[in-house]
């Protein structure tokens, strides 16, 4: 029955959350011809969207508009809609508690919402990456309160996002997609409904199966880049380049993966989704040690940086304490607008408490607050940077012009490998490399 109403394409996809996961999923099923409703707590998000305007830098307008016009996308606050859905996907949040540990919140509350919804015949699923077994132990225990029987009544699978902001080759339709279900009828479903918009589908034996290898795909990040930021480290302490030795190294063309150095891990899913592998193993009497170490070499950078900052200014007979610092890039990570996690943040905090005047720019991010002080880009001019004692590159967004960051500062400390390695400056400012 509802395989059949899939393969017509005639079922109504509900998305709950329209944020950088949710909304590209919605409008790309929404382009394969299916009615998709996006569910979103944010009555700005659905009152955009309804216009056909878009908030999220990897969905043009231009595509929202059209689908919105044909009655192939809506957006609402309405909950209650969720009973005439067909197929439901969950891409809420998965952050972490001041203690860092999983905030299941977003997934509990979405599963309320659904489970006060369910029907006969629904198909639900969970993108959001989580721990191995909350597809089962937590979403299947929730909905089957309902009375509903799991793989007979309703059908539930887990599906992660892969998401990659900005990135200009992948998107939802050719990144290829992962689903395993709670059980066979549920995993068979989904790996039907997938197929409908995305390119390639691959099936794997259970959600577990499904929620572990997205863990694997961000701890092989994390830990990788861990690893090269104490090659980083270590180079410093040999008077060797990292920047040439990574790019020595990455001639290889096999067996080898490139990383680079950088100020720190940001985002909402290098620095978090790790720590929700380690912390279920810790319930199992396992640490995850490649986990927790990577967590603190990435956590370290920031300070690091500050550190370079500060053995330069004191070349200059300066001290932290008093020096104006420029920052040049405040998200986190080259070409985004988003500052979830951004290291940049960190690096500002030090320097302030360190008594340094901090400025900061970037295009992407003209203004943001961060805790109760709001801060204002400037204007990227030679007054700028003739003021600053020191410029920091905590991000190497495209558009910067280096040449004149190198004409007109006296000092730049670069953590994003914007300037030739060896130091050779393009100007008359020292530069300083990661
Ligand atoms: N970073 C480094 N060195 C590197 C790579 C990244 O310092 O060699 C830093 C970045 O500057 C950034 C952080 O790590 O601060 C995370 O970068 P990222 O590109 O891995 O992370 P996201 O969160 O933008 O997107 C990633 C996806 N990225 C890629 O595959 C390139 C992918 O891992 C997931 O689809 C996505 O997280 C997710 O949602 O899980």
């Amino acid at each position: 029955m509802l395989k059949q109403k899939i393969l017509d394409r005639n079922i109504r996809f509900g998305v709950i959350g329209l944020g950088y996961v949710g909304l590209p999923l919605a409008v790309e099923f929404a382009k394969a011809g299916m009615k998709v409703t996006g569910f979103e707590v944010d009555p700005r998000k659905v009152e955009s969207l309804s216009m056909g305007e878009s908030y999220i830098g990897d969905v043009p307008s231009t595509e929202v508009a059209p689908l919105v016009k044909r009655g192939l996308f809506s957006a609402t606050t309405d909950f209650d809609e969720l009973a005439q859905m067909d197929v439901v996907s969950i891409c809420v949040p998965t952050p972490l508690s001041k203690t860092r540990d999983p905030d299941m919140s977003y997934v509990v509350q979405a599963t309320e919402d659904v489970r006060r919804r369910l029907r006969k015949g629904q198909l639900i699923i969970l993108e959001s990456t989580t721990y191995p077994g909350t597809t089962d132990e937590l979403m299947k225990v929730e909905l089957e309160k309902t009375g509903l029987k799991c793989g007979t009544d309703f059908f539930l699978a887990f599906s992660p996002e892969r998401v990659d902001p900005s990135n200009p080759q992948y998107g939802v339709k050719n990144t290829p997609k992962l689903v395993g279900g709670v059980d066979e009828v549920s995993g068979d479903l989904a790996h039907v409904f997938y197929s409908q918009a995305i390119d390639r589908v691959m099936r794997l034996s259970s959600a577990a199966a499904a929620e572990m290898s997205k863990l694997l795909e961000n701890t092989f990040r994390s830990v990788n880049i861990g690893l090269v930021n104490e090659m980083a480290l270590m180079c410093d302490r040999l008077g060797l380049d990292v920047w040439e030795v990574i790019d020595g190294a990455a001639t290889k063309p096999f067996g080898f993966m490139k990383f680079v150095p950088g100020p720190g891990v940001g985002g909402h899913c290098i620095p978090l989704d790790p720590f929700y592998l380690s912390w279920k193993l810790k319930t199992l009497n396992y640490r995850a040690r490649f986990i927790e170490l990577a967590g603190e070499i990435n956590s370290e950078m920031p300070h690091y940086v500050v550190r370079l900052v500060s053995e330069a200014l004191n070349k200059d007979r300066k001290s932290v304490n008093g020096s104006r610092v420029l920052i040049l890039g405040v998200a986190y990570k080259n070409d985004v607008a988003d500052m979830r996690e951004s290291p940049a943040l960190d690096i500002l905090a030090v320097l302030e408490k360190e008594g340094a005047e901090v400025a900061y720019h970037d295009a992407y991010v003209p203004e943001f607050r961060h805790g109760d002080k709001a801060y204002k880009q400037v204007d990227l001019t030679v007054e700028e940077l003739r003021k600053a004692d020191c410029v920091v590159v905590a991000c190497k967004h495209k558009g910067v012009d280096w040449g004149f960051v190198a004409q007109h500062a006296k000092l730049i400390v670069d953590s994003r490998n914007a300037y030739p390695r060896n130091g050779k400056s393009p100007g008359p400012a020292r530069i300083v490399k990661l």
